[in-house]
């Protein structure tokens, strides 16, 4: 009885940014990509908690095609690394191909946060380095966790999302979508 807690201990939290740019060949378009995508997230040690509503964003960097993006919330007692493996298995198993980096993908599984706060190895960083400067991914992350606060700047979802669309003196133009 040494490990039992009068109380709950809540498992941790993560949040997963889900991006599809590609239509798979049983699943279809992007959006239906997610769908499956998020129906594949869920295991024994991971819990579905909370949804975004599924986005169609214009292609930050060199792609072409329009993204399906989301982001899901999930509890799960995986470490940073154990759910790294776990979405990048998941990613295979929807026909990704490695070593293709911001080319269009069928699907893509990024860890944005964790309750844990910030987690660095080399192989994986957390936060996401570049969630901050997303409005594909604050937009949608903003729906399910407004509040969650980013560890390292230590700003909340809903403010990193007013300062990203705020308009700038200079130039609007990366605000918009
Ligand atoms: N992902 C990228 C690069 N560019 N653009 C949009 N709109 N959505 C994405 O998910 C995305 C992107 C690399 O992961
Ligand atoms: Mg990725
Ligand atoms: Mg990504």
């Amino acid at each position: 009885m040494t490990s039992a807690t009068p109380f709950p201990v809540p498992l941790p939290l993560y949040a997963i940014g889900l991006g599809s740019n590609r239509r798979h060949a049983r699943h279809g378009d992007p959006r239906r990509v997610l769908l499956a995508a998020l129906g594949a997230l869920e295991a024994d040690d991971i819990e579905p908690v909370d949804v975004s509503p599924i986005i169609t964003s214009e292609p930050i960097g060199p792609s072409r095609r329009r993204y399906a993006n989301a982001v899901a919330l999930v509890a799960s007692p995986l470490s940073p690394p154990e759910m790294l493996a776990r979405l990048q298995r998941i990613e295979t198993e929807f026909g990704r191909r490695t070593g293709q980096r911001w080319s269009a993908r069928t699907l893509d599984l990024d860890i944005l946060l964790w309750s844990g706060g910030a987690w660095s190895d080399g192989a994986l960083h957390i936060p996401h380095p570049a969630m901050a400067g997303r409005a594909f991914v604050l937009g949608p992350l903003r729906a399910i966790a407004p509040d969650w606060r980013h560890p390292l700047s230590r700003r909340t979802i809903r403010q990193l999302a007013a300062r990203l669309i705020r308009p700038k003196p200079v130039d609007q133009s990366v605000a918009a979508h």
